[in-house]
């Protein structure tokens, strides 16, 4: 399907037992709203669907089952083959119904995909997340009314005044200071009685424990054909934007694009006025024959992008927020029409890139570290390009992709003092030599972004010591604002933030 956005990118869904009213929907991601209202046997379920031209594409309804869904799906055509032929099956959404006829809730397990999901039938919600929970969702049940929203400031004006809120939902993390709501776990689905408000997860997906021994042609062989299908299966035949800084990550992902892109793919770079990796990215380009474009983004301006930043992931990480910052300003300078972007986002984490370890001991600490504690971190988000409009996707983050990156065994991903290297020699027939053997650096590093914003923390007077600390804390100050409080973005000052915490911090020294 050549489509540039999915059908719906968010949504808030209420599923009620008698009358009421839904809460107005608050949304960062930019779009238009349009209610569905669903007179279900049993429940009445109304959802807004944020999207872009099509959002009847985004519910479906058979029977006694509504389902809504934001985002997309990578495995259409494996999964269509699950289906009897000749049933009406044009969408995602109505696939996804179709398999949920067969399976239930188990249709979950089968998904390889972008999205968050919610079906209501009898006296159920199901809520679901793709894998890696890349689509954020949230709920707030109550007995006889149960919400969710793929934003928690859309669920924010429902817990007010309304003790006690919610129900405690087993498994699923809480929302800081937003009494009642839950983040459903990544790779899960929530089977919600909306007479109770009770839910019963069923994990969908797991990163692997075991590890895999393959030869070096096997593994990269393997990996080489699987990414190439995980950005093939999100160029969605448009031409794509793949945001580009010249590293082995988003270097491999152009080069793939750019073999299944009619005409030149497009690359865009950012940098700051103190850092950035323009030289690198255009070795890229240029070898690719891409449509390349730079944007510098002066410093001051990016750290007064934070309050976007945490507005749009609803992350309190501050590491999380230091990688998501630079790719928020590059978003928010993207004027034009809505893109489809691809990035290499999240190939560090099942090959520990991040963590510059040569020991396989402890490289694959950090792997089995990381696959287990990314969940509600927010870092694959949507709503980061989609506050400008834009659909962003994460081919390393593909499940197929995981499913292999994640069980290679240690001396595949560390070799010949390369580290990444299973990748680097995956992708070297593709790429200039100097882009397969350059060592890594972070996007926090490259743009600048850690050490200006250490720096405007030391200015206000924060001892270099408790600097980490201190961007926990600005990090906290801004959400509570911009998500607790549902302050627009744009009259909160990350200036502000950053003295009031360096004030509290003198203080209790
Ligand atoms: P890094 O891998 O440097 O960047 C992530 C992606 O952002 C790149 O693949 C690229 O698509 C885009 N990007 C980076 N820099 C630029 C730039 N200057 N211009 C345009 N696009 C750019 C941090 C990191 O190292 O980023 N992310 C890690 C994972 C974080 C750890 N998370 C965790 N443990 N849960 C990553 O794997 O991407
Ligand atoms: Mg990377
Ligand atoms: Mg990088």
């Amino acid at each position: 399907m050549a489509h540039t956005l999915p059908a719906a990118t968010g949504f808030l869904v209420s599923a009620r037992k008698g009358g009421g009213q839904a809460p107005g929907p608050v949304f960062a991601t930019r779009g238009a709203h349009e209610s569905v209202a669903e007179a279900l046997r049993n429940q009445t379920f109304d959802a807004v669907l944020v999207h872009s031209g099509s959002p009847g594409d985004a519910v479906a309804r058979a029977g006694d089952t509504a389902l809504v869904l934001a985002g997309e799906l990578y495995n259409r055509e494996e999964l269509l083959t699950l289906l009897p032929s000749g049933g009406d099956v044009r969408t995602d959404a109505q696939l996804v119904l179709a398999l949920l006829g067969i399976y239930d809730l188990h249709a979950f397990r089968l998904l390889n995909g972008r999205f968050a999901a919610a079906a209501a039938l009898g006296d159920r919600l199901l809520l679901a997340t793709d894998h890696a929970g890349s689509v954020p969702l949230y709920t707030l049940p109550a007995p006889g009314r149960v919400l969710a929203a793929t934003e928690i400031k859309a669920l924010v004006p429902a817990t007010a005044g309304t003790p006690p809120a919610g129900r405690p939902v087993a498994d699923a993390r809480r929302v800081r200071r937003v009494p009642g709501v839950h983040q459903v776990p990544a790779g899960t689905v929530l089977d919600l009685d909306v007479r109770t408000g009770t839910a019963v997860p069923h994990r969908t997906w797991a990163p692997a424990l075991s590890r895999r021994v393959r030869s070096e042609a096997d593994a990269t062989d393997a990996v080489r054909r699987t990414l190439e299908r995980a950005v093939e299966a999100r160029t969605g035949g448009t031409t794509p934007l793949v945001v580009l800084s010249g590293g082995i990550d988003s270097s491999g992902v152009a080069a793939l694009a750019a073999a299944h892109t009619d005409g030149p793919l497009d690359t865009l770079s950012m940098g700051t006025d103190t850092a950035n990796e323009f030289a690198e990215a255009r070795v890229v380009a240029t070898h690719l024959g891409s449509a390349h474009r730079e944007i510098t983004v002066p410093t001051a301006d990016l750290l007064g992008q934070l309050p976007y930043a945490i507005w749009a992931s609803e992350s309190v990480d501050p590491d999380i927020i230091e990688y998501l910052l630079p790719l928020t300003a590059l978003y928010r300078a993207l004027d034009g029409p809505a893109r489809r972007i691809l990035t290499g986002y999240g190939a560090d984490i099942p090959l520990a890139g991040m963590h510059r370890e040569d020991r396989l001991p402890q490289l694959d600490t950090a792997v089995a570290f990381d696959m287990a504690t990314f969940d509600g971190l927010n870092e694959m988000t949507p709503v980061l390009s989609g506050i400008q409009g834009h659909w962003s996707t994460h081919p390393y983050w593909d499940r197929d992709v995981l499913d292999l990156l994640v069980p290679l065994e240690a001396g595949l991903k560390r070799r010949y003092g390369r580290d990444k290297w299973v990748l680097r020699e995956a992708m070297s027939a593709l790429l200039p030599q100097e882009t397969v053997t350059r060592p890594k650096l972070g996007v926090h590093e490259g743009s600048g972004t850690t050490s200006s914003f250490s720096l405007l923390l030391m200015d206000a007077g924060v001892p270099d010591a408790d600097v980490h600390r201190a961007k926990s804390l600005v990090v906290r100050e801004i959400f509570d604002r911009v998500v607790v409080e549902g302050l627009p973005p744009a009259e909160v000052r990350t200036a502000d933030a950053v003295h009031q915490v360096a004030a509290r911090l003198k203080e209790t020294e």
